[in-house]
């Protein structure tokens, strides 16, 4: 788990389901130039072997190459912006890839390759993440933040999404492969999400528009190359997603409304549609005492878990 300033392995000690150790496993990184939200390290997962990898946030989102009265004090060599792979006996620390904006999820698929998705950020620096992402990731590669620059960054190489999502602001955060079983057997026979045939698929949540979209990849000589399908959208922010041992697809959302209205605890049915895209039903929520939840006014920004069945 990620928090300000450190990775924390939790641990249930006493078996009573709730984690009362915080042992911490990565931390001593320089802070971000500017507030981000409450934390500066995101996207925690695991490879086979039990290897830890996770990002760490670009230092300014609004001032990419850190210009401070006319002069660049971008350091390329700041463990900012990268995804750090930490060994599994926590001893040995490297940096995997570097260009990073903000390393919402990281995940690898079934035949181990790293996937993550980073935010847009043109609307700071343009041809910073001109779209929102979902990026193959290969050791020694940049991901292209900031961008190419001809006086302060002239000879960068960069690597492009395997899909961008857009127009601006779609905000891409949750990533999840639907596959029948997730890396290391962490859920042996698990079923997928969907028609059989979107087995494999990324399934990958848009904050900003409340989108639920498929994305099918394809690996080829030259590396993945993919598309986008957009399965739901809902009156809410979906901020995360992740597939139950029964396939049931699990969002987790943002209670307030994307319109700036208030906004109810709800569910979504996802139903068969001839339509790539299907309506989610919204329906306000009734507590045990039978008055309709307005959690949106009380708690704002805590989130919500709503099932999507199969
Ligand atoms: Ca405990
Ligand atoms: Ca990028």
């Amino acid at each position: 788990m990620s928090s300000p300033g450190k990775i924390s392995l939790l641990r249930d000690t006493d078996g009573d389901s709730t984690a009362d150790v915080d042992d911490i496993i990565a931390t001593n990184w320089p802070p971000t130039d500017v507030p981000t939200g409450g934390t500066d390290a995101m996207g925690v997962t695991l490879d086979r072997e039990g290897n830890i990898y996770f990002g760490l946030l670009t230092a300014d989102y609004s001032n990419p190459f850190r210009i401070k009265d006319g002069v660049s004090h971008n350091n390329l060599n700041s463990v900012r912006r990268r995804i750090q792979k930490l060994s599994r006996d926590g001893k040995k620390m490297e940096t995997i890839a570097t260009g990073i904006r903000v390393p919402y999820t990281l995940a690898f698929n079934r035949h181990g390759d790293l996937f993550m998705t980073d935010q847009e950020g043109a609307t700071w620096c343009p041809g910073g993440n001109t779209l929102d992402e979902l990026s193959h990731i290969i050791p020694g590669r940049n991901y292209g933040f900031p961008p190419r620059n001809e006086k302060w960054l002239p000879n960068l190489v960069s690597e492009e999404p395997v899909v961008a999502f857009g127009p601006q602001h779609q905000s891409t955060c949750g990533l999840v492969f639907n596959e029948p079983e997730a890396l290391g057997g962490i859920n042996p026979g698990r079923k997928v999400f969907g028609p059989a045939s979107w087995e494999g698929d990324a399934l990958v949540a848009g904050e900003g528009r409340g989108k639920i979209w498929r994305v099918r990849m394809v690996k080829t000589a030259n590396g993945y190359t993919g598309e986008k399908f957009l399965i739901a959208r809902l009156a809410m922010l979906t901020m995360d997603v992740a597939i139950s041992p029964r396939g049931e697809l699990y969002v987790s959302v943002t209670v307030a409304s994307r319109t700036g209205a208030r906004g109810r605890a709800a569910r979504g049915r996802f139903s068969k549609s001839p339509t790539p895209t299907t309506n989610l039903r919204n329906r306000s929520k009734r507590g045990a005492s039978g008055k309709r939840a307005t959690l949106a006014t009380r708690v704002p920004q805590r989130c919500a878990w709503h099932l999507i069945a199969p």
